[in-house]
């Protein structure tokens, strides 16, 4: 599975924190080389790391290309500039964070990017939508999103905020 966490905790220009999260989906599935498969609800979530910060809404989805873990990350950079990504400081708020979680069994370590992602054991916001999709695969040291959530040291909040909209997600999927 090649999993992306969504995240969005202040609107964007006229746009509200789902519509963001739709958005980035969106200009993700019309990249020539991905297809989306699957998404995961929308989940309300308390601030990690920096505590003063409006809430986030995060989702991870599943998708499939043929581009290498490097390009892929430039794709979505990409559209986080595309979406005029709004980021003072690092970990404070963004109208929309597109984060490479796992790309199949890559494991690597550069400076610009770390497989599976090295702090998804220590965010739920991650492991229960990410549970949600990923079913009994082994994501991060042969252990289940659920393995990881049962043991993991972060006990912020996260809500399920529901669906995202039926419409955003017909024009997203496939
Ligand atoms: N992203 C961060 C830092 N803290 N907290 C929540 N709840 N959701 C996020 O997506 C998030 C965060 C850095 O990318
Ligand atoms: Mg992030
Ligand atoms: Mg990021």
């Amino acid at each position: 599975m090649i999993a992306l966490g969504l995240g969005s905790n202040i609107s964007g220009g006229n746009n509200t924190r789902e519509e963001n999260i739709a958005s980035a989906i969106r200009l993700l599935g019309d990249h020539p080389s991905i297809t989306i498969e699957q998404i995961s609800s929308l989940y309300e979530t308390e601030p990690v790391g920096l505590k003063e910060q409006p809430s986030f809404l995060n989702a991870v989805i599943a998708i499939n290309t043929e581009l290498p873990p490097l390009e892929l990350l430039e794709v979505c950079l990409k559209i986080e500039r595309q979406m005029g990504r709004v980021r003072e400081v690092r970990w404070g708020p963004r109208n929309i964070d597109i984060d490479l979680l796992l790309y199949h069994n890559v494991e690597m370590a550069t400076t610009i990017l770390e497989l599976p992602h090295p702090r998804m054991p220590d965010r739920r916001f991650v492991l229960i939508p990410l549970a949600e999709i990923a079913g009994n695969l082994l994501v991060y040291k042969g252990q289940t999103a659920q393995a990881l959530l049962a043991v993991t040291g972060d006990d912020s909040q996260v809500i399920c905020y529901g669906a995202i909209k039926k419409s955003w997600q017909a024009n997203a999927i496939g």
